[in-house]
């Protein structure tokens, strides 16, 4: 663009000129969470409702500029910022904040897009009801986000992803049009979904600006467990008591290596961590009860007396109150933000049939380690639903960046040639942005892509939506 500034004008009058950034420090919506790359944006633009949101996607559209949708920039992908041209606009949501509407007799709630998840659950809460995705950015993503990556957190085992979360969307569409979609209805065959193919679309097919979210009655009782198991296979094998013994009470079940719950000893010590010592792993596990807490506790002593007995568990703790609750599921949620502190590292979303887990870690660990003397395995994930993060970080007083930079590419290759071995998928729950981009082009098969690019150019002919996000160019 010869001359920006006309363009940047018509931004200005759409909404505001104090929300057009385009100097200073914009890093807070230019550097991905992971610091990975550090895009440079046109201008930051952050309109305050769908009507505005409408208008800047026209604008981009009349004058051929791209633009990347972004809520709370916590995304793993590096899919929420602009590439280095220059030339993107970033659209952030942050200030369609508000609830709608909440129908409690449809079990419902209409949300804006730039919503934080945390004021939606606290929100459902004080009326009586659960929201129940959630996941350790629940603090900072927005619901837009959510939806957008179709994030999955702790409680995919019971209430699944943000997908079987979304009753309707309202979107603008990338010729800046609105879509209505916000139906609470629970039963509508009137031909494609058409929500379910912007969930999980991140920012490529249009901007979604609210949804009509499912809420549930708030349990009675929530409890929460702690365990050391003896390896993987028992932690599996746990998994099916507890399904069998607690059927939809099963809450939430996550997984956690010992190096990885070592790595929040040592950044986050004020954080009591139990079972230090040899044992393989242990598990956060959950119960939810809609009868009382004393029915909830017989449920969870009952299955983890079982276990003991089994072998399958060594040692556990039972939260006697919510704060208990509170610091053990902290202890689990704080291990992306201690593989943080400990430096750049390579993650891996991935997915496979849980029976298959602790053969792929096995053989992926000793592969890895033979081929990489001394790069720490940092596993852990939602082993309910066969997710690991299966992470990478560089051996002990290393250059992580030379570690990333000369090893990725074939760690990379050992560990998705194992998640092709099992059948698994390269991104379970965080999306491709375009950090993952290659990998949907080696991994996916070609009719899925060819249909996936139909659907892009039926969408979005002008490329002008999240562009460099899920496909090479
Ligand atoms: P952003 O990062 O801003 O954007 C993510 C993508 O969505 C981008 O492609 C962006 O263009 C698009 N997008 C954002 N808003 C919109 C919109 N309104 N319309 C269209 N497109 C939009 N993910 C999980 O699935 N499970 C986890 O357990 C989990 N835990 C996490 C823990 C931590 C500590 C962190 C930092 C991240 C975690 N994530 C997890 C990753 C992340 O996907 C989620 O935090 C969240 O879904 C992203 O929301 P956001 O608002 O930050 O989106
Ligand atoms: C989690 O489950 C998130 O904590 C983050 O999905 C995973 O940092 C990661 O690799
Ligand atoms: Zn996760």
């Amino acid at each position: 663009m010869q001359d920006k500034e006309p363009f940047l004008e018509t931004l200005r009058a759409i909404v505001g000129a104090p929300n057009v950034l385009t100097e200073g420090d914009l890093s807070a919506w230019e550097l991905d969470w992971r610091k990975r790359e550090h895009g440079k944006a046109l201008a930051v633009v952050r309109p305050a409702s769908t009507s505005e949101v409408a208008r800047v996607v026209q604008a981009c559209a009349a004058a051929g500029v791209s633009l990347v949708p972004q809520g709370g920039n916590t995304g793993m992908v590096v899919g929420s910022t602009p590439d280095a041209s220059g030339t993107q606009v970033v659209l952030s949501l942050t200030r369609m904040n508000r609830i709608r509407t909440m129908d409690a007799a449809n079990l419902t709630v209409t949300v804006e897009a730039g919503c934080v998840l945390q004021n939606l659950q606290e929100a459902c809460e004080k009326e009586g009801f659960l929201f129940p995705l959630s996941l350790a950015a629940e603090g900072s993503c927005t619901i837009g986000g959510n939806l957008a990556t179709n994030a999955g957190g702790t409680q995919v085992v019971r209430y699944g992803n943000t997908r079987e979360l979304c009753l309707g969307l309202e979107v603008v569409t990338a010729a800046g049009e609105v879509w209505n979609g916000l139906s609470g209805l629970r039963k509508d065959n009137t031909g494609y979904d058409l929500r379910h193919l912007f969930i999980g679309s991140e920012g490529t097919l249009g901007v979604i600006t609210a949804a009509t979210l499912k809420m549930y009655p708030l349990p009675k009782s929530m409890l929460t467990a702690f365990a050391s198991v003896p390896s993987l296979e028992a932690a599996v094998e746990l998994l099916g008591l507890a399904q069998q013994q607690l059927h939809a009470g099963l809450t939430g079940f996550e997984v956690m290596g010992q190096f990885a719950l070592s790595l929040v000893r040592k950044h986050f010590p004020q954080q009591n961590v139990p079972f230090e010592g040899d044992d393989a792993f242990c598990v956060v596990l959950e119960v939810s009860d809609h009868a009382s807490e004393a029915h909830a506790r017989g449920l969870l002593e009952n299955l983890l007396e079982e276990a003991l007995q089994d072998g399958c568990v060594l040692d556990a703790v039972v939260a006697e109150n919510i704060s208990q609750a509170r610091a053990l599921w902290h202890i689990r949620e704080s291990i992306p933000l201690a593989q943080a502190q400990e430096g750049l590292n390579i993650k891996h979303d991935i997915s496979v049939a849980v029976s298959n887990i602790p053969d792929f870690v096995r053989e992926t660990d000793a592969q890895i380690a033979q081929a990489f003397p001394g790069a720490r395995m940092v596993n852990y994930g939602h082993l309910g639903d066969g997710n690991l993060h299966y992470n990478v970080q560089a051996p002990e007083g290393s250059d992580a960046e030379a570690f990333l930079r000369d090893q990725e590419k074939p760690i990379n290759a050992i560990v998705y040639a194992q998640v092709e071995r099992f059948q698994g998928s390269i991104s379970a729950e965080h999306g491709i942005g375009t950090l993952k981009r290659e990998k949907l082009a080696q991994h996916k098969s070609p009719v899925a892509l060819g249909l996936m690019r139909a659907i892009k150019l039926a969408l979005d002919p002008n490329n002008t939506m999240n562009p460099s996000a899920l496909f090479l160019p």
